[in-house]
């Protein structure tokens, strides 16, 4: 969590003095919204840094790492999502990528702060057009209200938070999956972001078991993110008969994947033995 002037770098701490940085050419934006503090950073080769409350959110150049693998494998192991739901998600990427998926007639994006979704549009290049695209609606709003208040009914949930501790801890609480397991159709999908493997095994240890108290089905797997301290952690939650182990390989061929290799699903399930015997309680 800090600009070091005379090295030019960012460094985000995690616990225990585990530090993930990059070197910055020079400081774009520091402010504080209503919600927190956001910067923006031009790097020395991964394009622009987002950070807020001094986590990194993402790097410009790879973050695909994070996006695709958190939209791709849920919505092709879903049969046929055409009404998603992602929480959070304010630069756009997600939306980005859940509009990759032809079946999709409608992408609702609830984002409680709307100075992120202003800095991505002006200064980063990774929505793509998503943010104009007539099938996406973006609600600036508070999330946790918005599953709560309302009842349309989704195929697909998407939730990409901040980090599973301070204000987007409600998004990882079982009353939270509780309001979001009654509106997903059924056989619907919840897939979440669920903190490092390493430095966060215990907020994931917690969410996978409050998941489980709701869900049908809940699957864990875990990715090498650019930018994040990897692997890092992702959760899915199932309504109905809906096997999250098997992807539609026809309707992944056209999608242009660079990181997430549907081919190889089966490999986003490697954890490192010793928290796959926390998370199964052996
Ligand atoms: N997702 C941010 C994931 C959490 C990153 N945590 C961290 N660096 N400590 C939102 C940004 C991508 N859309």
């Amino acid at each position: 969590m800090s600009y070091n002037e005379e090295e030019m770098a960012f460094i985000e701490w995690y616990p225990m003095g585990y530090g993930v940085g990059f070197k910055v050419m020079r400081r774009l934006l520091e402010l504080q919204t209503k919600y927190q503090r956001l910067e923006l950073y031009e790097t020395e080769g991964f394009g622009k840094l987002l950070v807020l409350d001094g986590t990194i959110q993402l790097v410009e150049v790879g973050e695909e790492s994070y996006h695709e693998v958190l939209v791709h494998p849920a919505l092709l192991a879903h049969p046929n999502p055409r009404n998603v739901l992602i929480i959070g998600g304010g630069d756009g990427g997600t939306l980005r990528e859940v509009l990759r998926h032809k079946t999709v007639e409608r992408a609702t994006m609830v984002e409680i702060d709307e100075i992120v979704v202003e800095v991505a549009r002006l200064y980063l290049d990774i929505a793509g057009g998503a943010f104009d695209d007539p099938r996406a609606k973006v609600i600036i709003g508070d999330g946790v209200k918005y599953l709560k208040e309302n009842d349309g009914k989704f195929d697909a949930i998407i939730v990409d938070s901040t980090d599973p501790v301070g204000p987007a801890k409600l998004l990882f609480s079982e009353e939270f999956y509780r309001n979001a397991y009654a509106r997903l159709n059924n056989p619907g999908i919840y897939v979440t972001q669920a903190g490092s493997v390493y430095l966060f095994t215990n907020e994931l240890l917690d969410a996978y078991r409050a998941m489980k108290k709701v869900f049908d089905r809940v699957y864990y797997f875990s990715f090498p993110v650019i930018g994040y301290a990897s692997p890092w952690s992702f959760l899915v939650g199932v309504k109905g008969s809906l096997d999250f182990t098997k992807v539609d390989l026809e309707r992944a061929k056209g999608l242009e994947l660079y990181y997430y290799d549907p081919e190889r699903h089966e490999t986003l399930f490697q954890m490192p033995r010793y928290v796959r015997k926390l998370l199964e309680g052996q």
